[in-house]
């Protein structure tokens, strides 16, 4: 069980900055910070200020000495983040002053907050139900203006009154259904069966949608995962190195330098990206390198885009090898790299240029036309690039930018596993009692479904939840939280 008796003190800012937020919250909490803050004028006691109140003084050890000049807030119950008697103490950032201060609280009465302890009291208190209190986690996190706008409607609760409504007409209908057993003697349908069975239709193509919405929600979440693949010593790692604009990957000539990927994220556009590079494709004898190229061919199908760089004095029979690779060519970006090198004499280059038939493209600059061979599927967007050089990147990133713009929807995403996971079985539990209904099973059973699918739906917001679901929850945020 939670417990809420007890006064909670934590940290609220990253150690490092030039000023640091320590919170209290709890039944006691202003009398434990009033024992500890002197205020700079004769005033009231902390406790007995109306509404929010910010108070100038001293934090003074119990031996009169003054640990930090400080602003305290305060914030009356259930006018605050936890529903709670609250205080907020800025103070200046040395770790020394924030663990002085904690101190301090714990000898006045309060106890270190756990993960998570603050959210998870102002969800006790109602103030907010599971999904937003999951997304104060995510709007903290959010890294680029597409993670922020979701993080910031599900915190807002805009996803939650989306789940309310449809909670609120199974539950419509499954009262009906019950209705129905009191008169069972009396044979009377109060629920018109063709409604009932549109209506849940409609139930189980919305929260399917929103299922679904999952793949988008996680990209948009955890960064749209993009696969930099293609043969050895094409120039995957460079292009990693110049996307990033850091020296992340080893680059050099020696084929089979990547043999285990590698991520990073950067934000282009407002959208979070996550690239990938990888072992560079062949048949190899080395069981590591194998084991590379496997893990290669598993990031391929796991991208939303896969970025296929091929080196430009080798082309054609490199893109072959990649349009073998990809076996959708939707995600694939075919990248001719190091056009850099055009004009200098290549062998394979009068067959490579036979092959590819050039276009301008709105750039007009003569490497980053685009390049198309009749072998070369239609949805495959190609560009010519210099990864060592930088030419034809920002083209490259319009690309990354409008790809990854096309998968995404206006509508609600769902950005956690573990309500995609709900609203998968709220569908087939909600599935099932159509199923019933159009084989004109007794309204009781029936009812069971629906009420099946409630708790599901139920277990997002929380109105439906286990002590142990709640703690995993929250042991994933941070102290302070
Ligand atoms: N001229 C030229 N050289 C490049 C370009 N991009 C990469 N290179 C060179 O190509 C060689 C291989 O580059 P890497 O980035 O290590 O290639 P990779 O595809 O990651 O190779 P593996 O990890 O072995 O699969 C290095 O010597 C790079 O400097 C380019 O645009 N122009
Ligand atoms: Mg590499």
């Amino acid at each position: 069980m939670i417990d809420l008796e007890s006064t909670i003190c934590a940290p609220a800012t990253a150690p490092g900055g030039a000023l640091a937020v320590i919170r209290v919250s709890g039944p006691d909490a202003l009398r434990c910070v009033g024992r500890i803050f002197r205020p700079s004028s004769a005033r009231r006691d902390l406790a007995e200020a109306e509404g929010y109140t910010l108070h100038y003084g001293n934090i003074v050890a119990p031996d009169g000495k003054v640990v930090d000049e400080v602003l305290v807030s305060v914030f009356h119950a259930p006018a605050s983040y936890t529903g709670e008697e609250s205080a907020e103490i800025s103070c200046h950032g040395s770790a020394y002053i924030v663990g002085k201060i904690l101190d301090l609280l714990t000898s006045a009465g309060a106890r270190l907050a756990s993960p998570g302890e603050f959210t998870r009291r102002a969800f006790a208190s109602g103030k907010m139900d599971l999904a937003q209190a999951e997304a104060v986690a995510d709007v903290i996190s959010s890294a680029s203006a597409a993670q922020h706008r979701v993080a910031i409607n599900q915190l807002r609760g805009g996803y939650s009154d989306e789940l309310r409504g449809i909670r609120d007409r199974l539950l419509e209908l499954t009262k009906l259904l019950e209705l129905e057993l009191d008169f069972s003697e009396e044979d009377v349908e109060f629920a018109d069966r063709e409604r009932l069975g549109s209506l849940l239709d409609e139930a189980v193509d919305h929260c399917s949608r929103l299922a679904d919405s999952f793949r988008i929600g996680n990209a948009i979440r955890n960064g749209v995962p993009v696969a930099i693949v293609g043969a050895p010593n094409s120039g995957k790692s460079t292009l990693l190195n110049a996307l990033l604009r850091d020296e992340r990957a080893i680059v050099s000539d020696i084929p089979g330098t990547t043999r285990d990927t590698v991520e990073e994220t950067c934000v282009i556009d407002g959208v979070l990206f996550r690239f990938i590079d990888t072992a560079g494709i062949r048949d190899a004898s080395d069981e590591v390198e194998r084991l590379g190229i496997e893990l290669t061919f598993r990031k391929i199908s796991e991208a939303e885009i896969v970025l296929g760089v091929v080196d430009t004095t080798d082309a054609a029979s490199q893109i072959e090898a990649l349009l073998h690779s990809v076996t959708e060519p939707g995600k694939l970006i075919l990248l001719l790299n190091k056009c850099d090198l055009e004009g200098v004499d290549v062998p394979g280059r009068a067959d490579v240029s036979e092959r590819l038939e050039v276009s301008e493209n709105s750039e007009g600059s003569a490497c980053a036309r685009d390049f198309r061979s009749s072998m070369i599927p239609n949805e495959v967007t190609c560009l010519k690039i210099s990864a060592k050089h930088g030419i034809g990147l920002d083209a490259l990133r319009r690309q990354l930018a409008a790809k990854a713009g096309l998968t995404s929807t206006e509508g609600t995403l769902v950005t956690n596993a573990r309500h995609a996971a709900a609203l998968r079985q709220t569908a087939t539990a909600l599935s099932a009692a159509r199923e019933g209904l159009s084989s004109s099973l007794p309204p009781d059973l029936v009812a069971q479904d629906l009420r099946e699918a409630i708790l599901h739906l139920g277990t997002i917001t929380g109105e439906i939840t286990t002590d142990e679901v709640l703690g995993e929850i929250f042991s994933g945020f941070c102290i302070g939280k």
